[in-house]
């Protein structure tokens, strides 16, 4: 065998997420690659494969730093079982593993230890602890996470669909060579008869799912991982999650989530998630309609909380937030306010209690642990007790829990209790939303030279089953159906009076013009639907400017997923823009920017603000924005939030009672300000039609 070695940084780690559930022997990169392990007692029929010779070989010298003992809890997880990081036990196993690859130095020695602890611990907590030391480690930052999809497709298409596609395989000739696919989608996981099925191409959509798994691996509870302004992203991100899968429904006429508010009645909706876990055919829980929320006693994996627990809690933190304070762990007083010119905002601090990141709460054992505790009484309530020894519902899982139409039900309980805080808060003073010298003129969207009218509908994108499941080692495709809708450009016609140059954000939201019932809304029913669709810094010359921005640039949205394939023909990636991508992984995906709408069209309001760049900008050493996507939902990586003001901005508070003089009632009375601007667009849903 031909003795090349991996080419760069990326390639060395890449097939570490390749077939997660194989022994690391097995042929990996379409039966190219291939881990040697020195010393290795492993069966020798494990690494040969008939019809294979791996021509790159990647020597894994005898490690003395990885032996079982060196892991700690991380070995307590069963391998094909699930990994949940709303469990403290699992929380603690990944902290125990990431500490261990945390200590190594560069590439090859993360390959290495990686290699040598690959099959003695779960899957999934394998790849979650690798991903989050590859984003968290300086030195490793050219260096890029492929898509979930190709690493666990079993996560993302049911169980059935693989299973054909490896008879398929089995059955087929062996000269024969091009790929087995597999179609999935739009039907997804339900039939119509539940009307909550017509959202399931949505809350199953891959790219979102991928989203929330990335996204809390930047950002997670418990791991010692103190981001700037941590605690105001997990209920800014989240709740723009939110109204847009409100904005979903209202498309399809259904009506807006209802927050779980009684954990002591039935939950009208069940889920069958038809997947299973770490590709190792352990199905995933499934909830029966009307399953009631019972008392947590896995104790094989957590200590026991009950329902009552989750209601203190609750109760604990609306106390907080309607006396303006939170008491710490000495009785001292902590002050929830969002207009502190230093310090945590009230709205961190909140979160940081809410989620509950137990490094960060500024009282864990009174305040408790509502949020993940709520994840975890839901994912279990089918077997509260495993007396039926079944497997949680994906909704304990990050990378597949947004699937659940419970999810949505917790997290605007969740929502709920941050927006309480919100109201508390004085409104937003003249002085801060108007910005006098500039004006919007006029503001729209063009696609394709038609203005104002949007066009969604479904597309498709592939992957690689085979780099994530082994079919024999034959070539298998994903054809996943998604929503997607045409690119699109922003139009703002802007007045610059000042005699000089100015640097204005521009602010641009999105929300439904009519309500489940088809009336206007006021500003305080309108308010928690505007999403965010994009915000940016223009430099506006004196005069009259013009500016023009494309949708695909925008400050949610991620670039495409990286598929294995992508990656394997990347160069050694060692540009800026390169160096951060991973961060940039995290992200909104692209094609789910927009609404669906209706075929007939639905009404849809735009809003358009330029803020001052003088008060928004942060000082960030260095200076360098190395990369603008998904900045909005993810930050930036090794810098402050970019953003001085509170997310959300300027709808995360009640309006100003008056503004110019005059009530301010609707999200119109705020347009009335020169430097914001409502227009009205219509999104239209052509189905197949789209391309
Ligand atoms: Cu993202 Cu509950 O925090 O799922």
């Amino acid at each position: 065998m031909n003795q090349r070695t991996m080419a760069n940084d990326q390639q060395r780690l890449l097939y570490l997420f390749e077939l997660p559930q194989e022994p690391i022997q097995t042929p990996r990169g379409g039966g190219s690659v291939q881990f040697k392990l020195e010393n290795d007692d492993t069966p020798p029929s494990v690494a040969t494969r008939v019809g294979f010779s791996p021509s790159v070989s990647v020597p894994v010298p005898e490690r003395k730093d990885v032996a079982l003992q060196d892991l700690g809890t991380a070995t307590s997880i069963p391998m094909g079982s699930a990994f949940s990081f709303f469990l403290a036990s699992h929380r603690r196993a990944a902290r125990d593993l990431c500490n261990v690859f945390m200590k190594t130095n560069g590439a090859e020695d993360l390959m290495q230890v990686a290699a040598r602890v690959h099959g003695k611990v779960n899957e999934t907590l394998f790849i979650y602890a690798i991903s989050f030391v590859i984003l968290r480690k300086k030195e490793l930052h050219s260096v890029r996470l492929p898509t979930m999809v190709e690493v666990f497709p079993s996560r993302f298409v049911p169980q059935e669909a693989l299973s054909r596609a490896q008879l398929q395989v089995n059955r087929m000739d062996p000269n024969q060579s091009e790929a087995v696919i597999i179609e999935h989608g739009p039907e997804f996981s339900g039939s119509p008869v539940k009307p909550e099925h017509r959202v399931s191409y949505w809350r199953e959509d891959y790219g979102i799912n991928v989203h929330h798994w990335h996204w809390h691996l930047i950002y997670p509870p418990g791991m010692g991982v103190d981001r700037d302004r941590k605690g105001e992203l997990f209920y800014y991100m989240h709740q723009q999650i939110i109204a847009r899968y409100d904005m979903e429904r209202l498309s399809l006429g259904l009506p807006r989530v209802q927050k779980l508010d009684n954990w002591r009645v039935p939950i009208e909706d069940g889920y069958f998630p038809k997947l299973t876990v770490n590709n190792s055919g352990r199905a995933w829980g499934s909830r029966q309609d009307n399953t009631l929320p019972k008392d947590f006693r896995r104790t094989e994996i957590g200590d026991p909380v009950d329902i009552t627990d989750l209601e203190i809690w609750r109760a604990r933190l609306l106390g907080a937030i309607h006396q303006g304070y939170m008491v710490d762990r000495n009785g001292d007083k902590v002050p929830l306010r969002d207009d502190v010119t230093s310090g945590k905002r009230g709205i961190d601090i909140l979160a940081d209690a809410l989620e509950a990141d137990a490094d960060h709460s500024v009282n864990f054992p009174y305040y408790g642990d509502l949020h993940n505790i709520g994840h975890d009484i839901l994912a279990f309530s089918h077997d509260p007790d495993n007396a039926h020894k079944e497997e949680m519902g994906v909704v304990g899982d990050l990378g597949t829990s947004l699937r659940d139409p419970v999810f949505f039900r917790l997290h605007k309980l969740v929502d709920d209790l941050f927006q309480e805080y919100k109201l508390t808060q004085p409104p937003y003073k003249e002085e801060e939303l108007f910005l006098p010298g500039v004006r919007i003129g006029r503001a729209g969207v063009v696609r394709d030279d038609e203005a104002d009218v949007l066009l969604t509908g479904w597309n498709t994108r592939e992957f690689e089953a085979s780099r994530g499941i082994d079919f024999n080692g034959r070539p298998v495709i994903l054809r996943l159906t998604h929503l997607d809708h045409k690119p699109f450009d922003y139009h703002i016609q802007i007045n610059n009076d000042l005699r000089e140059p100015k640097e204005v954000t521009v602010r641009i939201y999105l929300a439904p013009k009519f309500n489940g019932r088809e009336q206007e809304m006021n500003f305080m029913e309108q308010r928690i639907l505007w999403c965010e669709l994009d915000k940016f810094t223009v430099h506006l010359k004196p005069g009259k400017n013009h500016v023009v921005r494309s949708s695909k640039e925008s400050s949610i949205t991620n670039l495409e997923e990286l598929t294995f394939k992508d990656l394997e023909n990347s160069g050694p990636g060692n540009s800026s823009e390169q160096s951060a991508f991973n961060f940039c992984g995290c992200g909104w995906p692209q094609h789910m920017l927009l609404p669906r709408g209706r075929p007939e069209g639905m009404a849809f309001q735009l809003f358009f603000m330029l803020t001052d760049y003088a008060k928004d900008k942060v000082s960030n050493p260095g200076g360098v924005r190395r990369c603008a996507n998904g900045v909005s939902f993810c930050g930036m990586q090794d810098a402050k939030y970019p953003d001085a003001r509170p997310m959300g901005f300027p709808f995360d508070r009640r309006p100003a009672p008056t503004l110019q003089g005059l009530p301010v009632n609707t999200t119109a009375d705020y347009a009335r300000l020169g430097n914001a601007f409502m227009h009205d667009v219509t999104i239209k849903f052509l189905g197949d039609k789209l391309n």
